[in-house]
């Protein structure tokens, strides 16, 4: 690599430096928001050269990039990750500390970076940490919403939204680009020019970018996270400002700010669907041009394209990039139609999260030409084509009156790809069943991963130590290393290191929250962990209905023995979710009643954290006993969330659903708690007539539960409050609670059995850790790399 052109300064003295003279602060009088900015920058600084060496690198080797387009990034904090990751953890902390200040508090005063709603987001985010990692020239591409995912709270038990605000401060990580700025058009109308189809959009609106650099570990490699920004062709109106009209004058800017100014929480209202759909388009067409004038920069043909570029969609958001690619070379360069075609799916792949029939976008016709006309004439075309080259096809992107982005995204695609085995199973079998049929080597599996930088050495030091003691630090950048640790775990002295892990852990997680929440917890108990966004697939009342049973047979019978619990819920609903939105209502009326039980609080209690978010999951993981994975089977992807439970010593109590399949596989059987029907038994259930009230006769425990529920035992001042929640559990219960529930209640009496053999708990929870390493995000992107993009990483093994 290239010489860096750092001066060679020491961290201290950058420190203030960058405290003197970018914030303009003096150190008598700087606040932790100051040296918390001054630290982020000069450690941005180291990362600068890497950056710059990494892209001349790329351009070097004329190599072939990825682009990561993802409507979502959830990021989080990253102060600490570039401090881990470039390798300057003991001088920061010295560096602050003789300053004055607490190392730990000014690592936390930094804002999550919510740019995403959930699992798929933080996928994204650790994709980028992986892709720098490996070495990967890769570009992650998004939108740099001004407010990330609402901040939750809760008020008589109920969520409420307020807008989040993380750009309130300067962005210490980001580079604005104002010279990378792209002009793109919406609406209008196509007209035909010397027989050319010649779009005349109505609107328009900049694009302005804004670059994040990912470091990978050990510094070795960066890439850019280019977020847009709308921006107004012209922001400002002079002669209505001099007419009078001061709040017109600006209305452009204002209106074109819109565009990046909210991450999508949910799609219910008509307004909400055409501000989704101008999103989609607003980064899907910025980056595509980003990436050919790119290309452009030093090739000349075109066809060279998919030698050059792989573009994966993270979902069907970015969907409309394919016909844009395909509108470029056809209309824009003059190539013949089927040839940009052609050049475009040996460009774009597409991975697949979810198989929940709500959550597939399509678009009403209508407003798709509105806002889109060109590639709505575009998406037939394509279809004509896919229907020529496959004359037995049923399907097609375009159909009853509407735009499907997951059929347009698998023809679009090269390589198509779900999260999990399971999952990716299932795509062939339902959802895309016709299309596999037709392309049966398009559709491959990439099982998820979590980076184990941020998701074992940053967020649970201490037990990253003790692996490290044990067997070096080679695994933090290669983790099926950590199956080096399993002859360890039988040598007592070992395995009481790693109780004592958890044991602070878990006293430091008591700590937070009675500071923060007003509770004092059990340390003893086990720590009972569900964290994920709220919805009926995920079965956060399967959770609660289990503990009100719970609880009423402790009260029948308090000498039983019972392993003391803390049951601990953390998640958002979408805001127009109104069964989600019970569900947490009825955890925090459960919490209230439960935790005033003098009978029984000693052996159990509930704790629904508010606004859980990154940063609340790296504190939660490390000081978990056991991990709720209990979705119905078939419905969850994959899950990530489980991969860094048991990566971080937690028990999985769980489904086979998603990855929860594959974890199980490689921990073995034994040192994971089965429950719950499987894809076909649960298929199998629906049918049976009143398969629900069938379910709760036959188990009394659930049918009292039900009945608490029912009579308001929990809402006393409001009995039927949760009604619509008991109709349900009564009634159709598509998600199966009711079915499931005996099973899941034996399978947590097993847990009350195995935690109560503290050793024995040990060691599997240690055998959970040391056979995980599978499941890194490293493992996830070199599948990806090899099967889907063919691209070479350009740094060597270490
Ligand atoms: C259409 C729209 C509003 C929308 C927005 C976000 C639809 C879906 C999503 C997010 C989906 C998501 O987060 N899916 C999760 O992706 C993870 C990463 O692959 C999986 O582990 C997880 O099972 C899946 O639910």
């Amino acid at each position: 690599m290239a010489k860096d052109n750092m001066p060679k300064t020491d961290f201290r003295d950058a420190i203030l430096w960058h405290l003197t003279y970018t914030l303009g602060k003096d150190p008598d009088h700087a606040q932790i928001f100051d040296w918390r900015m001054a630290l982020s920058y000069a450690v941005r600084d180291r990362i600068v050269d890497r950056w710059m060496a990494a892209t001349r690198e790329t351009y070097r080797a004329d190599a072939k990039r990825v682009y990561y387009l993802s409507m979502e990034f959830l990021i989080g904090r990253l102060l600490e990750d570039n401090i881990v990751n470039m390798r300057l953890a003991d001088e920061a902390r010295s560096a602050i500390e003789s300053f004055g200040l607490n190392y730990r508090s000014v690592l936390l005063d930094e804002p999550d970076a919510a740019l995403g709603n959930g699992g798929l987001g933080r996928l994204a985010a650790c994709f980028m940490e992986s892709l720098a990692t490996l070495g990967c020239p890769a570009y992650g591409y998004g939108i740099r919403y001004e407010h990330g995912l609402f901040r939750q709270s809760f008020a008589d038990g109920r969520q409420h939204e307020a807008p989040e605000d993380w750009l309130q401060q300067p962005y210490a990580w980001e580079f604005e680009r104002p010279e990378a700025a792209f002009t793109l058009g919406f609406g209008g109308r196509v007209v035909s020019r010397d027989g050319k189809a010649v779009w005349e959009p109505e609107n328009f609106v900049k694009s302005e970018a804004f670059d994040t650099p990912v470091v990978g570990w050990k510094g070795r490699w960066a890439n850019t996270l280019r977020l847009w920004s709308g921006r107004a062709v012209n922001p400002f109106d002079l002669e209505r400002f001099n007419a009078g009209d001061f709040a017109a004058a600006a209305e452009n800017e204002a209106l074109a700010r819109t565009i990046s100014r909210v991450l999508y929480p949910e799609d219910s209202t008509e307004k909400g669907k055409r501000l989704r759909l101008t999103q989609e388009y607003f980064f899907s067409a910025a980056s595509i041009r980003d990436i050919l004038r790119r290309f452009l920069s030093d090739h000349a043909d075109l066809r060279l394209l998919p030698q050059k570029v792989a573009i994966q969609m993270n979902d069907t958001h970015p969907a409309i990039a394919g016909p844009e690619l395909v509108r470029l070379l056809h209309d824009e360069h003059g190539l013949p139609f089927e040839e940009a075609l052609h050049i475009t799916q040996g460009c774009v792949n597409y991975t697949n999260h979810t198989l929940l029939p709500e959550a597939l976008e399509s678009w009403g016709e209508d407003l798709f030409a509105s806002l889109l006309p060109r590639h709505l004439q575009l998406i037939d075309r394509i279809d004509d084509a896919h229907a020529k080259a496959n004359p037995s096809r049923k399907v097609a992107a375009r159909g009853e009156g509407r735009v499907k982005m997951g059929e347009l995204s698998f023809i679009m695609a090269n390589r198509v790809n779900g999260v999990a085995a399971l999952h990716t199973g299932l795509m062939k079998t339902t959802v895309f069943k016709e299309l596999h049929r037709l392309h049966p080597e398009r559709i491959v599996n990439e099982t998820n991963g979590v980076t184990p930088r941020r998701w074992v050495h940053s967020c649970n030091p201490r037990l990253s130590t003790l692996i490290t003691d044990t067997i070096g630090e080679g695994w933090v950048g290669d983790l099926e290393q950590l199956t080096k640790l399993e002859p360890h775990i039988d040598n007592p002295d070992w395995l009481s290191r790693f109780t004592e892990v958890k044991a602070l852990n878990k006293a430091d997680l008591c700590d937070w929250i009675t500071r923060d929440h007003g509770l004092m917890l059990n340390p003893q108990a086990i720590f009972d962990v569900q964290i994920k966004r709220i919805h009926e697939y995920k079965r956060q009342h399967l959770n609660i209905l289990e503990a009100i049973a719970h609880w009423q047979e402790i009260k029948d019978n308090p000498g039983a023995g019972w392993t003391p619990r803390v049951k601990i819920f953390g998640g958002k609903a979408a805001p127009g979710y109104f069964f989600a939105k019970d569900i947490i209502r009825l955890i925090n009326d459960v919490s209230v009643v439960v935790n005033a039980d003098a009978q029984t609080n000693e052996l159990l209690q509930v704790v629904y954290l508010p606004n859980y978010n990154v940063t609340m999951a790296e504190r939660l993981i490390p000081a978990a006993d056991l991990s709720e994975q209990v979705s119905t089977a078939g419905k969850e992807a994959s899950g990530t969330g489980n991969m860094k439970f048991a990566l971080n010593g937690a028990l999985t109590i769980g489904t086979l659903d998603g990855a929860n399949v594959e974890i199980r596989e490689r921990v073995g059987a034994d040192n994971f708690f089965l429950f719950g029907m499987t894809v076909d038994e649960a298929e199998a259930r629906r049918n049976v007539e009143a398969h629900a009230t069938k379910a709760i006769a036959a188990d009394p425990r659930l049918a009292r539960a039900v009945d608490a529920i029912r009579s308001g035992v929990f809402s006393p001042s409001e009995p039927d409050r949760y009604a619509g929640i008991v109709a349900n559990l009564t009634g159709a219960d598509y998600f199966l609670v009711a079915s499931d529930f005996s099973d899941y209640w034996r399978a947590q009496r097993e847990v009350d059995r195995a935690y109560a053999d503290a050793q024995g708990w040990a060691r599997m929870a240690a055998l959970n850790v040391a056979r995980s390493g599978w499941f890194s995000s490293d493992r996830t992107i070199r599948g990806y790399m090899a099967d889907i993009w063919n691209a070479k990483s350009l740094i060597g093994q270490e």
